[in-house]
């Protein structure tokens, strides 16, 4: 049942419905006739149009009632793009430009009409061509130290924080669909999994037979369901990141609820590794890919201990949440110590949350039902089992073990040993 008023725009009618949003035509210049509209979306959930006018552009995001990637025997709700405009608005004050600008919001078409991002690119195509970013480690830090600790109870006293739970509540099938796809279905036989098949149809069994991975899945998922430490933005994998030479600006928001941070962290995490094990299946002669894979490992580094650093500072200095009250701390030097190696021991435990999610999140993306171009693409069917083997190999230690990796140093360590 789709609410009344509701249609899909299709690339036909969005300039149609553009005519008529305030500011619209202005930024665009001209008149309809003159915008061209081109439907880009390579996600797997929306419809996304890039619309260009003789002075401007804009870009326009729709939620079908349904998941793109399967169609409509798998009908999804709408509300998700009410979900993705306020999860912007409420990060924007505090991560500034690394979020598109919203221009508006049409609740009844439940359509976003945002900032078109260019010449920025999906940092996983570029990952996948081998382009370094320099600037990506410390601007990803940054959106995610400041997103999370503003959200977190932290920085907001409880009333507010408690009313933008309940907000967010409302996301609970986008939620939902995480529970099932990472946490659930790859460790099961389910008509949605897939994988390299035959190479990996033993591995996928095993994996089915290993309790003890199945458990560290369920202990994840638990967690996932039932630690509302801040404002995640839920879905923060390398396609959700677009990227020039020095801008790095973060899209898709559509999951964000109230969940453990290390899901968020584990997810950027997470998708860089795979990116490091998978450059083996893009190497050649012409594009051999050592030295690139050496700069995954130091950004994925750069990305923990920048976030690390951030969120420390943060909290040092803006800590106005209601958690842990200034008044037992002020003045008294033995305290202040006592509150410093409380926040160590915090992102220490924060870290080791992080390791495991971005386990689960390598995991999913070789056993579940969304797979990642930086494996896809590759074309000799032998060469991504191996990668994707390797994949596993770190995603089944930083479940079951996190703890074990001391510091982040440790998981380059590792990653370049599993190879
Ligand atoms: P989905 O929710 O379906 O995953 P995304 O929000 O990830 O959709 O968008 C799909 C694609 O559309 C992105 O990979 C990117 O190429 C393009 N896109 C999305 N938002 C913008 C934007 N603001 N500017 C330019 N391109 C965008
Ligand atoms: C059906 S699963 C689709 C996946 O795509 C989104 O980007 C999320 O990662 C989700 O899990
Ligand atoms: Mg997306
Ligand atoms: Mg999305
Ligand atoms: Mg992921």
């Amino acid at each position: 049942e789709v609410p009344p008023g509701y249609e899909p725009l299709g690339e036909e009618k969005v300039a149609a419905f553009l005519a008529a949003v305030p500011g619209v035509p202005e930024r665009l210049g001209g008149g309809p006739a003159d915008w061209s509209v081109r439907e880009v979306g390579d996600g797997n959930l929306n419809y996304v149009y890039l619309v260009d006018g003789p002075h401007g552009s804009v870009c326009v995001k729709q939620a079908l009632p349904y998941l793109r990637l399967v169609g409509e025997g798998w009908p999804l709700g709408l509300q998700r793009a009410h979900f993705e405009q306020l999860a912007t608005h409420v990060v924007a004050p505090h991560v500034g430009r690394a979020v598109p600008q919203i221009l508006h919001y049409d609740p009844t078409l439940f359509a976003i009409v945002m900032e078109k991002l260019s010449p920025h690119i999906i940092l996983r195509r570029g990952m996948v061509a081998g382009t370094r970013y320099p600037r990506l480690a410390a601007q990803i830090a940054d959106y995610m130290a400041n997103s999370l600790f503003h959200t977190s109870d932290l920085a907001l006293p409880a009333r507010r924080k408690k009313e933008l739970m309940a907000e967010f509540c409302g996301n609970w099938e986008l939620c939902g669909l995480t529970e099932e796809v990472i946490f659930t279905q790859p460790y099961m036989v389910h008509p949605h999994n897939r994988w390299t098949s035959p190479q990996l149809d033993a591995t996928a069994a095993r994996v089915r037979a290993d309790t003890e991975w199945k458990l560290a899945a369920a202990r994840l998922k638990l967690k996932f369901l039932a630690s509302p430490e801040a404002l995640l933005h839920g879905d923060l994998h390398t396609g959700s990141v677009m990227v020039t030479a020095d801008d790095t600006r973060v899209i898709d928001p559509e999951f964000a609820f109230f969940g453990p941070m290390g899901f968020d962290v584990g997810a950027m995490l997470g998708n860089l590794w795979i990116n490091f094990f998978a450059q083996d299946g893009h190497a050649t002669a012409e594009s051999p890919r050592a030295e690139y894979q050496d700069w995954v490992l130091e950004t994925a580094e750069a990305v923990w201990t920048g976030f690390r650093e951030r969120f420390l500072a943060l909290w040092r200095g803006g800590a106005t949440g209601d958690a842990y009250p200034a008044a037992h701390f002020d003045g008294d030097p033995d305290a202040i110590r006592a509150l410093e190696a409380e926040r160590q021991a915090y992102m220490d435990r924060l870290f080791i949350d992080s390791l495991a999610f971005a386990g689960a999140k390598i995991t999913r993306r070789i056993l579940g039902i969304a797979h990642n171009i930086d494996l896809e693409w590759i074309a000799d069917p032998d060469l991504r089992a191996l990668c994707e083997t390797r994949c596993l190999t770190l995603a089944r230690r930083l479940m079951l073990e996190p703890g074990r990796f001391r510091g982040i140093a440790d998981v380059s360590a590792a990653c370049r040993s599993i190879r």
